[in-house]
């Protein structure tokens, strides 16, 4: 049971935003309406063991390293099939009537109303200004809400009901992006990290050291941000950690020939992966623009086709502010895919859609916490259900 349920856990500190929207636009509108106590229906607390592990991508560990060549590695498509809720939702026309005697001669607890609301345009329009407040975007907002309606206007729809029906939604648009990082027969695979100051790019490269070398690859990792010396001596604890040698140079000296030296000693050593970490100094964007060019120029002598991965890394608890950091960068550098991290420490996830909707870059993995195996493929299905509250 573990992975699927912790990361469920972990991926949102408290019930998201949206989550606690939802529950407020159906009870706002909503009415209650008793429930037989039969404990079939959506209890949506009640760890019901529908399926007890769909299980169907488990080991997220292996996956990010693994498939050798194909970029393409996994189906990644966890939802069994999302078939239950695609329907309306079986809404009984006449409620279903009292909680009954024979319930409660049984001593059945006694079932909680449920409350339902009716589908109309002023629910869709509250459940569109939920999505926008949820960095979700405006387009994506309406696209998905209008996707929800969809043949159910007029139709009354339960919390959960709801809550799955979005999760489907969110769900679709992340199937496309949620890709491991390619592997490709190249040696060294050279993967430039690049990012905002404290977005977690160390981190990140630690936590990616480690679970490539657990998967037996040979791991070099470059400190590109010479600009501060602890910067240094974080990546070196990182390195340590994860097993993998660490290549320095002193304070304030140039990235790029400290890149060009790995890159040397990475092909002298027949390492599978180069993984550089880079400044994330923002403030002046002209200097790390031709830092970042002039790393990118020096690795090229040794093997014209580097990088081959450029990660962007994101901090999500900075919300909305993630779209126009992947503008700038898409500026800077040719980046291939976005590492989100900090999802165990904010209740804000929804950019997370905007960026998959807008930008369409492959989400290669997601950070969960500070420590070293705290790095998770990003898995769709269990994203939206996280984001909705929607139950697996
Ligand atoms: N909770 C949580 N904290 C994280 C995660 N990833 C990184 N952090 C923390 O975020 C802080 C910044 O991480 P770094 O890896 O140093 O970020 P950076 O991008 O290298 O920062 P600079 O080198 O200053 O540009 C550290 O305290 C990390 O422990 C995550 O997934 N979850
Ligand atoms: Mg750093």
């Amino acid at each position: 049971m573990a992975l699927f349920s912790k990361l469920k856990d972990r991926l949102f500190k408290s019930s998201s935003r949206i989550e606690q929207g939802l529950d407020a636009i159906v009870e706002d509108g909503g009415t209650p309406e008793p429930q037989a106590p039969t404990a079939h229906t959506a209890d949506p607390q009640e760890p019901t063991p529908t399926i007890p592990e769909p299980d169907p991508q488990p080991q997220p560990v292996p996956e990010l390293p693994g498939t050798p060549e194909a970029p393409e590695p996994m189906p990644a498509d966890p939802i069994p099939a999302p078939a239950p809720q695609e329907q309306p939702a079986p809404v009984p026309e006449n409620p279903a009537p009292t909680p009954g005697l024979l319930g409660r001669l049984l001593g059945r607890k006694d079932a909680a109303p449920v409350i339902r609301r009716t589908l109309d345009d002023d629910m869709l329009e509250q459940l569109e200004e939920l999505l926008i407040t949820s960095d979700m975007g405006v387009d994506t907002a309406l696209r998905v809400t209008a996707n929800m309606a969809e043949g159910r206007i007029g139709k009354k729809l339960s919390t959960p009901e709801i809550k799955a029906l979005l999760s489907q939604e969110i769900a679709r648009i992340m199937e496309p992006v949620a890709r491991p990082l390619p592997i490709y027969p190249k040696r060294p695979q050279v993967v430039l990290v690049v990012g905002v100051n404290g977005s977690g790019k160390t981190t990140t490269i630690g936590k990616l050291a480690s679970q490539f070398r657990a998967a037996g690859k040979k791991v070099v990792i470059a400190a590109g941000d010479t600009f501060r010396a602890a910067a240094v001596e974080q990546l070196q604890v990182w390195g340590d950690r994860a097993g993998v040698p660490v290549l320095t140079a002193p304070e304030g000296s140039d990235p790029a020939s400290l890149a060009f030296d790995a890159m040397t000693r990475a092909q002298a050593e027949g390492a599978d992966l180069l993984m550089i970490d880079t400044a994330g100094r923002l403030q002046n964007r002209a200097d790390l623009m031709e830092e970042l060019a002039k790393i990118v120029r020096v690795i090229r002598k040794k093997d014209e086709t580097a990088p081959h991965n450029t990660l962007l890394v994101l901090d999500a608890t900075t919300g909305q502010n993630a779209l126009s950091q992947v503008e700038t960068f898409q500026k800077l550098a040719d980046v291939s895919g976005l590492v989100m991290t900090k999802l165990d420490g904010t209740a804000r996830g929804g950019v997370l859609v905007a960026l998959a909707d807008k930008f369409g870059l492959p989400i290669h993995a997601i950070g969960v916490g500070e420590q070293i195996d705290d790095l998770a493929p990003f898995d769709p299905a269990d994203f939206a259900n996280a984001l909705t509250g929607a139950e697996a």
